[in-house]
C-alpha cells in the first residue's frame, strides 16, 4: 500500500482538488459547500492494481501545529506529497513557504525524501496571462530550488476551472511511483507522426492519465474542450456500455476534429483510449480510414500496458 499526502495552508484548495479527481463531474455543487477539513481526511483507491492511501491533511493552524509537533505520527511514510499553495493569496505566501519549510526540514532529519509536487493552485484559465501572478509564482519556484538537491521538486499550475491541469498533476505525481509508465507517452509520441493526431491518451477508469501525447503548442482552451469532450465519452460509454464511441466536434476558431473513445480490458480493468485527429472536411473518408488505422497499433499498446499491471 501507498500513502499519498496533501498538505498545505487552510483555504488552500486542498480538499477541491481531491473532490475533483474523485467526482470528476458535477463536482461544483460539493465544492460549494465544502468546510475546513477537520485534522486528517482519509479515503482509498486503486491504481494499476495498487492500493493508494490518500490523506488530506486540514490546513488550520491547530491542525498544523499538532502535525509539526508530532511529525513522525503523521508525515513519516509518505510515498508523494502534494503541496498546495493558494496562487491567489500573496499575502500568504511567506506563511505557506514557513509550513513548506517545516515539512521539508523533518523530513530532510528523517532522511525520508519523497517525491514533492507542488501545486499553485486557484491558477484560474483567465489569470494565465495575468503577468503579477505569474511572476510571483516564479519568484516562488526560485527560492524552492534550494531544496532541489535533496528532493525531486516538480511544479503545476491548477484550478478547479480546468479539470485537465487538476488531473494532470495527480497523474504525474502518481507516474514517479510507476516507471514504466512513461512508456505509454513515449510510443504515443512515436504513434502521432504516424497519424497526424491532435491527441493519443490512455486513461484508468478514474480518468487518471496512463500515457498522453498532445500536439506541441495545442491551445489550453483547445485542450480543455476536449478533454470535456471525453468525460461526456466516457460517461456514454458507461452508461451505454460501450466499448466502442466515436464522436466529431469543432474548436472555437471553426476547425473541426474527429475522435473515438475505446475501451480496452484487461480481466477486470478497464482503459480508456482516447484518439483525436483533424477531420478531413473535403473526405470524411480519410478520417474515417485515419480512425480505424488506430487498431494496427493496439497490440502494442496492449503490450505495454501487460507490463504496467503485472
Ligand atoms: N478561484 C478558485 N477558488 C478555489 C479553487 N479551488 C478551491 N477554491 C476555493 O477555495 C476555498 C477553500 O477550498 P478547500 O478545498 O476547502 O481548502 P482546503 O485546503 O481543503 O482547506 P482546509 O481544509 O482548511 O485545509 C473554497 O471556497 C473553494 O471554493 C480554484 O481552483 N480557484
Ligand atoms: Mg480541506
Amino acid at each position: 500500500m501507498k500513502k499519498i499526502s496533501f498538505i498545505g495552508l487552510d483555504n488552500a484548495g486542498k480538499t477541491s482538488i481531491i473532490t475533483v479527481i474523485t467526482k470528476r463531474f458535477g463536482f461544483e455543487e460539493e465544492i460549494s459547500k465544502l468546510m475546513p477539513t477537520r485534522k486528517i481526511a482519509r479515503d482509498a483507491f486503486k491504481f494499476l492494481g495498487v492500493e493508494f492511501i490518500r490523506m488530506d491533511f486540514g490546513g488550520q493552524l491547530q491542525y498544523r501545529e499538532e502535525y509539526l509537533k508530532n511529525p513522525t505520527k503523521y508525515i513519516s511514510g509518505t510515498d508523494l506529497i502534494f503541496y498546495v499553495i493558494d496562487a491567489q493569496d500573496y499575502d500568504r505566501y511567506v506563511e505557506t513557504i514557513d509550513y513548506l519549510d517545516k515539512v521539508l526540514l523533518f523530513l530532510k532529519e528523517e532522511q525520508d525524501y519523497p517525491p514533492m509536487c507542488i501545486l499553485f493552485h486557484k491558477f484560474d484559465p483567465q489569470l494565465t496571462k495575468e503577468k503579477v501572478i505569474n511572476q510571483r509564482i516564479l519568484t516562488i519556484k526560485q527560492a524552492l530550488t534550494r531544496y532541489s538537491n535533496d528532493f525531486d521538486i516538480f511544479f503545476f499550475e491548477t484550478s478547479i476551472y480546468d479539470i485537465k491541469s487538476i488531473m494532470d498533476a495527480f497523474s504525474s505525481g502518481l507516474s514517479l511511483l510507476f516507471e514504466k509508465m512513461e512508456m505509454v507517452s513515449q510510443l504515443f509520441a512515436e504513434m502521432s507522426k504516424n497519424y497526424n493526431s491532435i491527441m493519443i491518451a490512455l486513461f484508468d477508469p478514474k480518468g487518471i492519465t496512463i500515457g498522453e501525447y498532445y500536439r506541441p503548442h495545442l491551445h489550453l482552451l483547445e485542450k480543455m474542450r476536449i478533454y470535456n469532450k471525453y468525460i461526456d465519452a466516457q460517461k456514454k460509454i458507461i452508461a451505454e456500455n460501450r466499448t466502442l464511441l466515436e464522436f466529431s466536434d469543432k474548436f472555437e476558431n471553426g476547425d473541426r476534429y474527429s475522435g473515438l473513445v475505446e475501451v480496452l480490458k484487461f480481466g477486470n480493468l478497464d482503459f480508456y483510449l482516447l484518439f483525436i485527429i483533424e477531420e478531413d472536411e473535403q473526405n470524411l473518408g480519410n478520417t474515417v480510414e485515419m480512425l480505424n488505422k488506430i487498431e494496427s497499433a493496439k497490440p502494442q499498446m496492449e503490450n505495454i500496458i501487460l507490463q504496467l499491471i503485472q
